[in-house]
């Protein structure tokens, strides 16, 4: 079946392992389906729910940009565009807020995770985020979306705020029901330095991520840091349980080399760390610096970089705008 993939990156600052493995990896590989049409957004209007340097801010765009090219994404199978170039975000964003409930939007746990303890002081944008993520992915009838576990829930209030509408103004099947594609064992990367904590941009220590621009000597240093326990590595996958640390390392190993954690599990089984550390970091640098080379690359090149998000925005807005344009005839505009 053909499918229509959508799906986004915030452009906050360098992308790691996690974006890496829990997303654009996935991205790569659905854009070599020739049925599928995807469309993969930097999302630059989610990242302003927190505070942005300007500067860097669009350096960040560019870069993110990168390192989907740099990854193997192609504009000429997909589209790449940046979601700020692209009115009809914000349009269907404040036509959807209209349709989903504050009691929904207050479940959402990534909201209290971000906002932490001082909620008065968060961004109105920082809690109605999931409403312009539902926009981004509704409004090209997306079938289906590649992301990491985090955002599943954002996921579900997409398909419940799709099915309001679609009941509220009787036209069932009108905003598609799109489904979350989340890989099976590794859609959560989790930090080297706590492995019950997910490796993410805004955690201050570097020391807890591989950023995708990393040097070798980087990567094998972080590897070579990352935190253990103290027991010989397990033989089972069962016996992964309440050993996040491990599990973590493994996963990683065996969703860079394509395999079945049990595989890997077994791979191991009965050595020591410091074997699973210098055989990870070694296929680390295999895969992840060469991609790091060609954002460097690319980088040197901006206007490039820049053309690239123009006609990517172009084709959006034509898809985008014909949709806002359905929703507000439905809504009565
Ligand atoms: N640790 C992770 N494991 C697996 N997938 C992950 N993703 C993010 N972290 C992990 C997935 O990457 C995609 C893009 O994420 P994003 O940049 O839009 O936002 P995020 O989830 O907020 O990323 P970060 O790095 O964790 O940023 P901060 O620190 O600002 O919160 C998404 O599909 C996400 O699931």
């Amino acid at each position: 079946m053909s499918k229509k993939i959508f799906s986004g990156v915030q452009p906050t600052g360098n992308l790691h392992l996690g974006n890496y493995l829990g997303a654009i990896k996935n991205f790569v590989d659905l854009q070599k389906d020739k049925d599928n049409s995807c469309i993969y957004c930097v999302v630059d209007l989610h990242a302003i729910t927190v505070k942005q340097d300007p500067k860097i801010l669009k350096k960040n765009i560019r870069e993110t940009t990168a390192s989907f090219l740099a990854s193997g994404l192609n504009s000429s199978k997909s589209i790449i565009f940046n979601q700020s170039k692209v009115p009809s975000h914000a349009e269907g964003s404040w036509l959807l807020s209209c349709v989903a409930r504050m009691g929904w939007l207050n479940r959402m746990t990534q909201f209290k995770e971000k906002a932490g303890h001082d909620k008065e002081k968060a961004s109105v944008g920082l809690y109605i985020y999931p409403v312009l993520m539902a926009a981004d992915i509704l409004l090209y009838d997306a079938t289906h979306v590649p992301v990491g576990e985090d955002q599943k829930q954002h996921l579900e209030l997409t398909r419940d705020i799709a099915q309001k509408f679609n009941t509220d103004f009787n036209c069932s099947d009108f905003l598609k029901i799109p489904e979350p594609l989340i890989q099976k064992d590794f859609s959560r990367i989790m930090s080297l330095r706590d492995g019950t904590k997910k490796m993410s941009k805004s955690d201050p220590s570097d020391q807890s991520r591989i950023n995708i621009t990393d040097t070798k000597d980087q990567i094998v240093n972080k590897i070579r840091k990352a935190k253990t326990d103290s027991k010989p590595l397990s033989e089972n996958v069962s016996d992964l349980e309440g050993r996040p640390e491990l599990k973590n390392l493994l996963g990683i190993f065996s969703s860079l080399q394509n395999q079945d954690l049990d595989v890997s599990t077994k791979e191991f089984a009965g050595k020591n760390f410091s074997e699973l550390k210098e055989k990870l970091a070694e296929v680390l640098v295999e895969k992840i610096h060469p991609i790091s080379n060609e954002i460097n690359k690319l980088l040197k090149d901006y206007k490039y970089i820049d053309k690239i998000l123009l006609e990517g925005s172009i084709k959006a807005e034509k898809i985008s705008k014909k949709k806002v344009s359905e929703i507000k005839t439905k809504i009565g505009f």
